[in-house]
């Protein structure tokens, strides 16, 4: 039995075991003493070891036969791919600086070193372009930093404690399924559920409570809270006038939020904003739980910003289990010596940062100096999970452009590679796993030997810099070693987790104190110590200082959400039968009164078109959606043409407010007959 984590872009990071005999690995289970795993995995890592022994897994480095785009290698050595690799790059730093080479990763491996270490010291070293790896969760962290500093919040754990609890713009029971049990506790000992979502999703489902907002107006039903939080005498003066700044600038900023106005502005009737805000001011503890739904709007960062002044108000902070509770990431990352991991003194300076929402746009600028020339991109896939599909394609499918791609499968955005280099699964590496969703560490133990030729990514990075003739010794450093640097920060939280004892245990919780309120008397890391309900920073920066509704935007025609699916992870495992057939072809709910507007019908083929593109989808006249809301799912997925797609066909990178992101939610489209 070997101890490892779960390596998914996913909150939960479960803990798991496995089984191998004669060095195969014959199970993969939850490990039942990790407490929040609780012995059982999701819809798609039950399957994890049909992943690892996919018969269409990469397992020796591949270099394109025929055009890009076509999706046909051939074998090559590690040898031939390296040298080539390096000759190429060396030709383009030489002609065109190194700026001209692009490294595009995401969270695909979410680990400490395979996810950002060598690969940061050598693009550091060589004076590539820098990537802002904005796409999920800086916007929701630098919306909530403007007002309390952080963009974390209480120990999700300590959700059992709260009497209510509002689930914001997220939908626990698919993506967050392993926190479904703390809020299932919360209520039995009493909490309300309620969940704020334009969409009815399980979760909403599973609510006492269920506010079908309309999609980017958040911020707007917050300030009518506040409105009337401010009118009934339902803020906690003292805690306001203790550990707050600008309240009574935000009391002028709330007088024009009146319910009424808000109820026009949200879609849900001025009843219930009143409800809500009674019951949220005068129910202790109460814990606003939102995760990434929020952030996916033009408007994200204000969104964020703004919800977080309720527990400030309502002096919720105070109460254990009270407060907020998003990424804990943060946490983990402020424990561990994250310097020591990425050694950031050894980069080049004045290096160009290109934001991964951008990737399309940036491949097809001709006026881009220096070009994007040679592209490497492990741990995403961008041709799928990046805004405006088709221009993405279109800078992929560049004759002129030198694509690298590492990964386990040969993904959409493989296909338009030079050279597909093989990598391995979570159970063949070493990692560290801080998790997004919970304070328990777990250390990755590699439970088989890399399939075929498969390398990980910190092994890749040290072929690359050999292939670069670099000699650098901390370009070569071991991952243990680096594990061993990242655990040796001081920090109390760590105190007496060593690398010694994650490998016997597998995972331990951070030493977080017991009840640890980390607001309840203030000592917000802002610029003045104090909640900014004003904020100078966003004044400076050219943002309204106050909290507002943002940019709410009205386009003409229906909204469309792109969720996350119970049986995807982002693109992954939709390439793989069990879970493609599970969710089948690509469908849009629609409502009744929408449809008949538009003259579709529910099982009927239908066009959707936004101001980027064009898809197929199967129409599905469902009560899910309110009127003006359409919802499809997210990941690769046969459109109805039998073609593979991506909804991100439809969407445009559209910046959002601050924190780098994109507004992918901020998507209008018409529907039409496809036939
Ligand atoms: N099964 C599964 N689990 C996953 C993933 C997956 O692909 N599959 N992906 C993982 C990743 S990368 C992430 S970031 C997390 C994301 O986890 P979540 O944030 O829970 O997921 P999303 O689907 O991005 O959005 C959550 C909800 O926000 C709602 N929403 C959209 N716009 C608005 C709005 O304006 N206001 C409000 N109130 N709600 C809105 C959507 O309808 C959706 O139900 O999930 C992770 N877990
Ligand atoms: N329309 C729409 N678009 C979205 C979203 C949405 O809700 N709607 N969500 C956004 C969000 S929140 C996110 S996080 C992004 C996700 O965007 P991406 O991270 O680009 O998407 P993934 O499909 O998770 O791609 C990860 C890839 O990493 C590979 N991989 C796994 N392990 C390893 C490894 O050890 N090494 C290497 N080299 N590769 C590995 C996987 O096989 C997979 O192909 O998508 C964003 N895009
Ligand atoms: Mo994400």
């Amino acid at each position: 039995m070997i101890r490892g984590a779960c390596g998914h872009d996913c909150p939960d990071t479960c803990a798991w075991v496995v089984e191998v005999q004669d060095g195969r690995a014959v199970s993969l289970g939850g490990d039942p003493e990790h407490p929040f795993t609780r012995g059982t995995l999701c819809a798609k890592v039950n399957h994890y070891l049909e992943r690892v022994y996919h018969p269409e897994r990469v397992l020796h480095p591949l270099r394109r036969v025929g055009a890009k785009g076509g999706g046909r290698f051939e074998r090559v050595s590690w040898d031939e791919a390296l040298t080539d690799i390096a000759q190429r790059w060396q030709a383009i730093i030489a002609e065109s600086g190194a700026e001209a080479i692009l490294p595009h990763s995401s969270a695909g491996v979410q680990g400490l070193i395979q996810m950002q270490s060598l690969d940061l010291r050598l693009f550091g070293r060589i004076g590539a372009s820098r990537l802002d790896r904005a796409i999920c969760g800086h916007v929701a962290s630098a919306g909530l930093k403007s007002t309390i500093g952080v963009g974390s919040g209480i120990d999700p754990e300590d959700i059992v404690h709260s009497r209510f609890i509002v689930l914001w713009g997220t939908n626990t029971i698919v993506t967050n399924l392993h926190f479904w049990p703390y809020v299932r506790e919360a209520r039995r000992r009493g909490a309300t559920v309620v969940v704020i979502d334009p969409v009815k999703t399980r979760t909403a489902e599973e609510a006492d409570w269920h506010l079908p907002i309309r999609p980017g107006t958040d911020a707007a039903f917050a300030l009518g809270v506040m409105h009337i939080m401010v009118r009934d005498g339902l803020v906690d003066h003292d805690y306001v006038t203790r550990y707050a700044t600008g309240y009574d600038a935000l009391v002028e900023r709330v007088r024009r939020y009146p319910p009424s106005a808000v109820a026009s502005l949200t879609g849900i009737s001025a009843d219930d904003i009143e409800r809500f805000a009674r019951t949220y001011a005068t129910t202790h503890p109460s814990l606003l739980r939102p995760l990434i739904g929020l952030e996916h709007h033009r408007n994200g960062a204000m969104q964020f910003r703004t919800i977080a002044c309720l527990p400030v108000l309502s002096g919720a902070w105070r109460h254990r289990g009270g407060g907020l509770a998003r990424s804990t990431h943060a946490l983990h990352f402020a424990a561990l010596d994250m310097a020591a991991v990425e050694l950031p003194q050894h980069d080049t300076p004045g290096v160009r940062t290109l934001n991964m929402r951008d990737i399309g746009r940036d491949l097809c600028d001709p006026d881009m100096a220096p070009p994007v020339r040679a592209l490497l991109v492990y741990g995403a896939n961008p041709a799928v999970s990046m805004p405006n599909q088709s221009q993405v394609l279109r800078g992929l499918a560049r004759t002129d452009l030198f694509t690298v791609v590492h990964d386990l499968f040969v993904t959409d955005t493989a296909r338009y590679a030079d050279y597909v280099l093989p990598a391995t699964s979570q159970i063949e590496h070493l990692d560290l796993s801080p998790a997004w969703g919970h304070l328990h560490l777990a250390l990755n133990r590699p439970a088989i030997a890399p399939q075929g030729e498969s390398v990980s990514n910190t092994e890749l990075f040290r072929r690359l810099a050999a292939a670069l003739g670099r000699t650098e010794p901390w370009l070569f450093e071991s991952d243990e070693s680096m594990l061993r640097a990242a655990l040796a920060s001081g920090h109390p939280w760590l105190d007496g987790i060593t690398y010694e004892r994650l490998w016997a245990e597998g995972h331990v919780r951070l030493n977080r104190p017991d009840d640890w309120r980390p607001f309840a008397e203030g000592g917000f890391p802002t610029p003045s110590g104090k909640a900014e309900l004003y904020s100078d920073a966003l004044a400076a920066a050219g943002h309204d200082p106050l909290p507002a509704p943002g940019d709410i935007t009205s386009a003409s025609g229906l909204q469309l959400i792109t969720g996350k699916t119970l049986h995807f992870l982002n693109s992954g495992y939709s390439h793989i039968d069990r879970h493609r057939r599970r969710t089948g072809t690509l469908t849009i709910d629609v409502h009744a009164d929408d449809a008949r507007a538009h003259g579709v019908s529910d099982g009927e083929l239908v066009r959707v078109r936004s101001g980027q593109g064009t898809l197929d989808a199967i129409c599905r006249v469902s009560d899910r959606v309110q009127p003006g809301v359409v919802f499809m799912p997210y990941g690769g997925l046969v459109d109805g043409a039998g073609a593979r797609h991506s909804v991100n066909v439809l969407t445009a990178e559209a910046p959002t407010d601050w924190g780098g992101g994109s507004g992918l939610y901020s998507t209008f489209v018409a529907l039409e007959p496809a036939r």
